[in-house]
């Protein structure tokens, strides 16, 4: 079978072979995370995912969830429903001092929230392995975002340990349900990430500054390639990670994108 992506097609019949089955002879669901900074490409990566097999389905950022906050202001019976609506990643880029627990706190739980939603059944009935794949995981939001919060002085000491705490009990209770057998770190230079932030031109995004990126990097690479973070969740410490370039061009060159898939498509198999 070969499937459409972009311009070129990719042969997927050897997408991933038949292992982990379940006691029905169907195949278990592979989970991976999509990891890298702000505007480096990870929405683009996963569409491209998406369209390159049938067997991977592609879990979004549930960035519009935070952009969108409904808060009812109708009381008692006969009151009109009025609701009023805002926007918590504006109000965290604006104010975050004021802002940063809180975007922490609904950030993670609409995550978690997202990616327990169970897969589509054409997903489950596959003779093959499928693979969801989540853009960012509640590790990132822990290790990357929070954590650099609290290190640039927006989230306090005592916000931090009460963070700390909620996110190791929620990855406690279900942290088996969301596990992540492998990330795909997407990896370019701040600069590059600035430049296609400016390009891509989120109203919410307009003053952030490249030093911010820069720090978020950072996070980065101490948490995927140093493995120099401090991790509290023993399997994600040993969980193989594939790096890849996208500094390049890969969403309007067929070349590239083609030879990304074929990476993927080993990674996905080896794990
Ligand atoms: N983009 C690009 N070339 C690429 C990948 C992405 O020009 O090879 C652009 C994309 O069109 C978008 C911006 O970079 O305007 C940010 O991409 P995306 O929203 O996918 O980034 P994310 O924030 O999800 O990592
Ligand atoms: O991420 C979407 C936007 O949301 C971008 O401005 C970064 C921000 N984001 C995502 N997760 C977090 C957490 N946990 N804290 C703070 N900010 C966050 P994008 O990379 O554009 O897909
Ligand atoms: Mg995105």
């Amino acid at each position: 079978m070969a499937h459409k992506a972009g311009k070129r097609s990719f042969s997927c019949s050897s997408c991933l072979s038949n292992k982990s089955l379940t006691e029905d002879g169907k195949a278990g669901v592979k989970r991976v995370s999509i990891e890298g900074n702000i505007a480096v490409g990870k929405s683009t990566f996963a569409r491209l995912l998406k369209s390159a097999c049938p067997d991977w389905e592609v879990v979004a950022e549930p960035v519009s969830k935070w952009q969108n906050i409904k808060s009812g202001t109708s009381k008692g019976p006969g009151a009109s429903p009025q609701t009023t609506a805002s926007n918590l990643l504006e109000m965290m880029y604006q104010d975050p001092q004021r802002w940063s627990y809180t975007f922490q706190t609904y950030s993670c739980m609409s995550r978690l929230r997202t990616q327990l939603q169970p897969p589509p059944a054409h997903l489950l009935s596959s003779e093959r392995t499928p693979v969801q794949v989540y853009e960012r995981s509640i590790y990132s939001d822990r290790y990357i975002f929070a954590l650099n919060m609290f290190e640039l002085g927006c989230i306090n000491s005592t916000e931090w340990a009460v963070y700390k705490d909620w996110h190791s009990l929620l990855v406690e209770q279900f942290g088996h349900q969301v596990e992540l057998e492998g990330i795909i770190y997407l990896r370019a230079q701040p600069k590059k990430c600035m430049d296609r932030l400016e390009h891509r031109g989120r109203e919410e995004e307009k003053g952030v500054k490249l030093d911010y990126l820069e720090k978020l990097h950072i996070q980065h690479e101490r948490w995927l390639v140093d493995k120099s973070t401090e991790i509290h969740f023993e399997k994600l410490k040993q969980i193989p990670v594939l790096q890849l370039d996208a500094s390049v061009e890969f969403q309007s060159d067929p070349e590239v994108r083609e030879q990304f898939i074929t990476q993927v498509k080993n990674f996905f198999k080896a794990l």
